[in-house]
C-alpha cells in the first residue's frame, strides 16, 4: 500500500507539469515579484532557501535565464557553461553555510518520475542532517 500512495505521489507531481513555455514561481522569485530568502545572487545564477525544506539546510540553485532548460534532460551544448557555474554556485554556498560542514547532498529531480514540479532547471543544496542512501 505504501508503494501505491508514493507511486500516486509521484503521478499527481507529474501532472503538475504543464507547458514548458509557463512563467513558473522561479520566474517570480527572479523578478523579486514573491519574497525568497536569497544567499547568494550574480549575474547569472541565483540562489535561495527553499520553502518547504526536506533538511534544516535547503537551498535552492538556479539559473536567471531558463533558455529552454526546463529541466537537465532540455540541456543542449550551449548550455554547457551554466551547468558549471550552478555546481560551482553550490560549491561556493556551501562553503558559506555552517551547517553543511560535514557534508551535504546535491539534488536534480527530473521528469515526473524524478520527482520535479517546476520547470525551471535547478540544483537542491541539502544538508544539515545525515542524508540516507539510497534516496526515497
Ligand atoms: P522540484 O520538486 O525538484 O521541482 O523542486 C522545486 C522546489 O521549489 C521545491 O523543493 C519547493 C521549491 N519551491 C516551490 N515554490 C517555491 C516558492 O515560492 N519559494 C521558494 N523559496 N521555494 C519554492
Amino acid at each position: 500500500e505504501a508503494d501505491a500512495v508514493a507511486l500516486s505521489q509521484r503521478i499527481v507531481r507529474a501532472s503538475m507539469i504543464t507547458d514548458p513555455s509557463t512563467v513558473t514561481v522561479f520566474d517570480k522569485i527572479i523578478t523579486k515579484a514573491i519574497p525568497a530568502f536569497v544567499v547568494y545572487e550574480d549575474e547569472d545564477v541565483l540562489a535561495f532557501h527553499d520553502s518547504a525544506p526536506q533538511a534544516p539546510v535547503h537551498i535552492v540553485i538556479i539559473p536567471k535565464f531558463r533558455d529552454g532548460l526546463t529541466g537537465l534532460s532540455t540541456a543542449e551544448e550551449r548550455h554547457k557553461q551554466i551547468l558549471g557555474q550552478l555546481l560551482y554556485t553550490a560549491s561556493r554556498v556551501a562553503k558559506m553555510e555552517d551547517g553543511l560542514r560535514d557534508g551535504y547532498r546535491i539534488v536534480i529531480n527530473e521528469g515526473g518520475w524524478g520527482g520535479q514540479t517546476v520547470l525551471h532547471l535547478h540544483l537542491h543544496l541539502l544538508g544539515g542532517r545525515f542524508m540516507a542512501w539510497p534516496p526515497g
